[in-house]
């Protein structure tokens, strides 16, 4: 049967359409993706473009508030320093410090004090390898409204175990030294980092502290801080507080990981269920798993550390430690306590125990954490770093939130 002509023109205008739209939608350009801009100031972007993989910019652009409800408030008088019957849990600042590094410890506590300290008063527990002195008591007493103590720690804290063999540490100090692993020469460094491991919770002046918040000399905080911020851990169930994750120096690290390994294959009931191994494991930079056999080095940047002491004291932290200052990685390597917890809460801690406190801008040179928000002075949201452009690479906070979330 013949189809009618308008019939068949019909069908040949449709083809053309048809081919019209093939050819239109085939030579478009692609849609350009945009990236979120809103709440960046102009200025405050970040001056490099080396960036964590997977991020367009630094969250800490975004503008953002206080950690979520309930927050404990001053209220009349009940954070005042000398009420008897005060809002304040069981918890304290702790500092490790030298005589010497007086005005870096007071320029950290006026900070703290100004931002935060003055409305809580929370006491500071100082410690040290040697007595203090009247100068350093009298001057960082007088810094706070709030108790201070002052600690020596006892000889066999902070010594060198009788069990590291000295030609083999000496040995291994040169064997760093030619990989440039810094500090690893100081044997004051590697007592600090073992001390700041699995000691100092030891120490009689913390037997009974529940909460403590590590600050060192010559850091800055930016931000006013108006909630109980020990009272705020203990509320949400968090465990281990930190504002910086960073990647370590794998050569100061070595045989961390497979200590760990074996430790697990002895004690596979200390795995925590909904751990964050993808954050010690997933490799950051190329190489680091090679040497390292598997770790990552992502860190929790211990130099600021908000921490529950029970973590440390648990049976599986404490068997943990031992087992580590047996291998002696502390003096055969560089093993920092910052891997040192970072790896202990990765594997055997509930990561929804783990608070990344976004709202406490801090820096410890050459690092900042630096939120968007009206409470802040003197740092720039978004600036990770003040030091040189490559050092932004060592950041290793979208790892973590990658595995955990950003709470
Ligand atoms: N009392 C005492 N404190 C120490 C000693 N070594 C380190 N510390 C303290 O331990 C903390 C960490 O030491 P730092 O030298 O700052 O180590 P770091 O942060 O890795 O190194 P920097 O990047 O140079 O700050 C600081 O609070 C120091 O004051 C020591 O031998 N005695
Ligand atoms: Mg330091």
């Amino acid at each position: 049967m013949a189809i009618p002509k308008a019939m068949r023109l019909l069908g040949g205008a449709t083809f053309l359409v048809f081919l019209f739209v093939l050819v239109t939608l085939y030579r478009s350009e692609p849609t350009a993706i945009k990236l979120p801009t809103e709440g960046i100031k102009e200025g405050t972007k970040p001056k490099t473009g080396l960036r964590p993989q997977g991020w367009d910019h630094d969250p800490q652009l975004d503008p953002s508030g206080e950690a979520p409800e309930p927050l404990r408030r001053v209220n009349g008088k009940n954070y005042d320093p000398d009420n008897a019957n005060s809002d304040r849990i069981n918890a304290t600042l702790l500092s490790l410090v030298r005589n010497e590094e007086l005005n870096d410890m007071l320029q950290s506590m006026h900070d703290l004090e100004r931002t935060w300290n003055h409305k809580f008063n929370y006491p500071w527990t100082f410690f040290n390898d040697v007595p203090f002195t009247d100068d350093f008591k009298q001057k960082t007493s007088a810094a706070t409204k709030a108790k201070t103590s002052y600690h020596t720690i006892p000889k066999e804290h902070w010594e060198i175990p009788s069990w590291i063999n000295k030609d083999l540490y000496a040995a291994s100090k040169q064997r760093l030294k030619e990989k440039n692993v810094q500090y690893s020469e100081m044997d004051s460094y590697h007592q600090m980092c073992r001390w700041n491991s699995g000691v100092f919770y030891q120490h009689e002046a913390l037997k009974d502290v529940q909460y403590y918040w590590r600050v060192e000399p010559k850091v800055h905080f930016f931000c006013g801080v108006d909630y109980d911020v020990f009272g705020w851990m203990q509320d949400h169930n968090k465990t281990y507080g930190f504002t910086l994750t960073l990647l370590d120096s794998p050569d100061s690290v070595e045989t961390l990981w497979p200590e760990t390994l074996k430790f697990l294959a002895d004690h596979p009931e200390y795995e925590a269920k909904n751990n964050a191994k993808g954050f010690l494991t997933e490799e950051k930079e190329k190489g680091h798993n090679q040497i390292t056999k598997g770790y990552s080095t992502c860190h929790f940047w211990s130099n600021f550390e908000i921490a529950n002491l029970d973590l440390w004291r648990s049976k599986a932290y404490t068997q943990y430690f031992e087992h580590l200052d047996k291998a002696g990685g502390f003096f055969y390597e560089r093993w920092g306590d910052a891997p040192v917890h970072s790896v202990a809460v990765g594997l055997f801690e509930d990561k929804s125990k783990v608070h990344w406190f976004r709202d406490i801008g801090y820096q410890h040179i050459p690092f900042f954490n630096c939120p968007n928000n009206g409470k802040c002075s003197g740092c720039e949201a978004g600036r990770f770093t003040d030091g040189d452009d490559w050092l932004n690479s060592q950041d290793c906070r979208a790892v973590w939130f990658k595995y955990a979330g950003m709470d």
